[in-house]
């Protein structure tokens, strides 16, 4: 077993089994079984590429027995940062059938973070495209090898330049080793909340339990057709059901590569496409696009929003702009998802953010004592079951406060359950901004400044935005003179930070608010910064 990997106890894992979540389904047995059943149908469409399952089986096979060749085996961790492209699949199902582990970084990345993932998981190889949406993705793994010059494969989905092609690992296929469905699949990563983020160990049993209940909530079949208008590599768009679970069930994946309507509504009409993904602040601007575009957009059953909260009153809006069902998703990579059920009344598809998809998912709202508050109130939400995860991947101190005793993880978020069960979020105890759906862990940004000669400490908070939700805003008490904003930005990104952790806004205060035990008070900064910002929203509007 993979070390550094917290399996369930085994007294859940045999419950888990008994009840009928695992069903002792590997992803490299799934595909195949998919191939057989529905070959001829597309499984993947691109642009003008369209894989059917026949073909992204044989391809797999094929990398898989190139891979194998050059030495990646069975529990090898690989960096995988692909955009939405079709070798995306091919990738990960190699991976699968070799028992490598992809660790799913995104594209946004940039070398400080994928560093830390090559190092921190000690990966064999990294995966890349060679450009895209303009960035030159051979640049930043030049950069990743000047500083672990023992990463011992770089290989790139098209112009590889020095490193190895992905086209040109393709072999007959070889014999492989089998598979046990109890084993980790991958390692996906947590937005973080405690400095860098943590890579969250899936398994194929736990996560092929999310996918198929996945796809039955949400009516999945082999004539749905899925737009992956997020970056497929996230837990959401992976997953809830995601480019996965249409695959699970049989359907299409149709890929964008970007979220913008002028990308994804032609596609939408084009394709036919039955449902897609979004976060809120792409939810409004395809709202507001909808108005103005005569695209045909009438195939579209649902539309998911998730990832960050969605207001009711924009929810409230989804319906007559894309005459299709809204569906809120409340999830986490870390496991436990929630979603509105496509057959909930209209005020619990607008005012929750659903509840969770297994019978067999636990939830507890707790006060800050531990103590289970009256229904209906707000508190912590803890949560097990099969498949969320029982520790982080070589976190053994982290998991000391993640989880507790009895194996429930605690989220971080602070929701209200409704009478039914369903979920409503009402905000965040844990040190993270959301901004509009992508994480960002104030103590990792924070720790960046700190490198900067003229900043004495620095301490990051949310600040109310319109159209994010939140945005970020970093006090920073100066070493001496005050440094410029910008260039404490250009400092960061330069130490290569992905661009959406880039401070929204800087303050320079000359010390920090304090809590009762003298710990900086965020709640006072975050006080603080929203009293500023209101008067210019009010200004604006
Ligand atoms: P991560 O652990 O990085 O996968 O991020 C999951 C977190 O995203 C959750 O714990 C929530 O804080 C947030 N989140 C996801 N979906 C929603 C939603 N629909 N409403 C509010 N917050 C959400
Ligand atoms: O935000 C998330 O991480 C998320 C949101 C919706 C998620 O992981 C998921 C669904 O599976």
């Amino acid at each position: 077993m993979l070390t550094g990997f917290t399996p369930w106890p085994e007294e859940w894992a045999d419950k888990y089994r008994k009840d009928g979540c695992w069903k002792g389904e590997t992803f490299g047995g799934m595909l195949k079984e998919r191939a057989a059943l529905y070959g001829n149908q597309t499984a993947v469409t691109c642009k003008d590429v369209h894989w059917t399952y026949k073909e992204l089986d044989e391809r797999a096979d094929r990398l898989a027995a190139g891979l194998h060749k050059l030495g990646i085996q069975k529990e090898d961790r690989v960096v995988v940062q692909l955009p939405n492209i079709a070798e995306f699949f091919e990738v990960i199902f190699a991976l699968f059938r070799l028992g490598a582990l992809p660790v799913f970084a995104l594209p946004s990345h940039r070398s400080s973070e994928i560093t830390y993932f090559c190092e921190f998981a000690e990966a064999k190889a990294y995966i890349i495209p060679d450009m895209h949406s303009g960035f030159d993705y051979r640049a930043l793994a030049r950069q990743v090898k000047d500083k672990l010059p023992d990463l011992a494969h770089v290989i790139v989905a098209g112009e590889a330049e020095e490193f190895q092609e992905l086209s040109s690992l393709h072999r007959e296929p070889v014999q492989l080793e089998d598979i046990s469905p109890a084993e980790v699949a991958f390692l996906q990563l947590s937005g973080g909340s405690t400095g860098l983020s943590k890579l969250i160990p899936r398994t194929h049993d736990d996560y092929i339990y999310s996918l198929r209940i996945s796809a039955e909530i949400c009516g999945l079949d082999q004539h749905s057709v899925y737009l992956a208008a997020l970056p497929t590599a996230h837990n959401y768009p992976l997953s809830s059901p995601g480019v996965l679970g249409t695959l699970y069930a049989g359907g299409r994946v149709v890929l964008s590569p970007t979220p913008s309507p002028d990308d994804c509504f032609p596609l939408i009409e084009k394709e036919r496409v039955t449902i897609t993904a979004l976060v809120p602040p792409l939810a409004m601007v395809w709202m507001d696009a909808s108005g103005s575009r005569s695209d045909d957009l009438s195939s579209l059953q649902v539309l998911q929003v998730g990832g960050a909260k969605f207001s009711a009153e924009a929810a409230r809006r989804v319906k007559s702009a894309f005459g299709c069902t809204l569906q809120q998703v409340f999830g986490m990579a870390e496991g436990l998802v929630n979603y509105t059920r496509l057959d909930d009344p209209e005020e619990i598809i607008v005012n929750t953010q659903g509840r969770p998809m297994s019978p067999f998912d636990e939830v507890r709202v707790l006060d800050d004592d531990g103590r289970d508050v009256a229904p209906g109130e707000a508190g912590h939400l803890f949560t097990r079951g099969p498949y969320t995860i029982r520790g982080y991947y070589k976190a053994p101190e982290h998991n000391e406060r993640s989880f507790t005793a009895d194996g429930f993880y605690q989220t971080g978020d602070i929701v209200k359950l409704t009478a039914d069960g369903y979920i409503i979020v009402e905000g965040r105890a844990k040190d993270q901004i959301n901004r509009g759906g992508e994480k960002i862990a104030a103590e990792e940004v924070e720790n960046h400044l700190l490198a900067h000669p003229a900043v004495h400490d620095a301490a990051m908070v949310s600040m109310p935005d319109d159209f994010l939700g939140e945005r970020s805003c970093v006090f920073v008490i100066p070493k001496g003179e005050a440094p410029k904003p910008g260039e404490l930005k250009a400092f960061l990104r330069e130490r290569g930070l992905a661009a959406y952790k880039i401070p929204d806004r800087i303050e320079f205060i000359a010390s920090f608010p304090k809590t009762g035990v003298g710990k900086v008070s965020k709640k006072d900064l975050r006080e603080t910064i929203a009293q500023k910002v209101k008067p210019a929203e009010i200004k604006q509007s």
